[in-house]
């Protein structure tokens, strides 16, 4: 008889600027390692690779970049992830992720480059089994304590930003691959909202790894 394993999950925390997204990465990881679960969290843009320090210094303003350029850097940083996404979650360790394709999707597509141009380069990724989006609205963002010097971190790009969000949602469609929870909440409350949609998925699942964007 073959073996049935499991493989682990594929699970994407995305966001905006302040919508707490890091700190509940910190905060599902932690509860995930004392469930015994095998997890690993990544975060993109990974800024510590060839790639990455190209984008860390355009994020920092300390270069020009043309908007597609730097579209299909975001994008080949997730490529050099991809491999070891794919051998991780078979090995059945859980993946966290904090932002994926979708922040790509938001953000360039806020600034104004072609949603389907965007799209294009991040097609064939190894898809989330379930994309959580802290959705935070402007006046919580403007309440915690402002934004940093960044690119981006400007309250009428996060506007559009949000809104951007909002049509990837909508193209996701339903399944509960695409859950939207609000990050306006308590610290606590969003936390607990977090773990009843990833607890499910902790041991891993019997699904076929899918592909963006399938
Ligand atoms: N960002 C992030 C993009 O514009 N495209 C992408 O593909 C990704 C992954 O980079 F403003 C933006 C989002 C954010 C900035 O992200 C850096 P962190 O999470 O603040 O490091
Ligand atoms: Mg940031």
């Amino acid at each position: 008889m073959p073996e049935v394993t499991k493989r682990g999950a594929f699970v994407v925390i995305e966001g905006l600027d302040r919508s707490g997204k890091s700190t509940q990465c910190t905060l599902l990881l932690e509860q995930l390692r004392s469930a015994g679960v095998d997890v690993k969290l990544l975060k993109v843009p990974d800024r510590t690779t060839t790639i990455g320090k190209v984008i860390d210094s355009y994020l920092r303003k300390e270069s020009e970049l043309d908007d597609r350029a730097i579209h299909l850097l975001f994008s080949a940083n997730r490529w050099e992830v991809a491999s070891s996404i794919e051998s991780s979650l078979r090995a059945g360790t859980l993946i966290l992720c904090d932002r994926y394709a979708f922040s790509g999707l938001a953000f360039s597509s806020a600034q104004g480059l072609p949603y389907t141009w965007c799209r294009a380069p991040d097609a064939g990724l190894p898809a989330p089994d379930i994309t959580l989006l802290l959705d935070v609205s402007p006046e919580a963002q403007a309440k915690r304590g402002g934004f940093g010097a960044e690119r981006y971190e400007q309250t009428e790009l996060q506007e559009r930003v949000r809104a951007a969000f909002e049509r990837v949602g909508d193209e996701m469609g339903g399944g509960g691959r695409w859950v939207v929870v609000d990050a306006d909440a308590e610290q606590e409350a969003v936390a607990r909202e977090l773990w009843r949609h990833v607890e499910p998925l902790a041991q891993g699942t019997d699904e076929p790894l899918r592909r963006l964007w399938d």
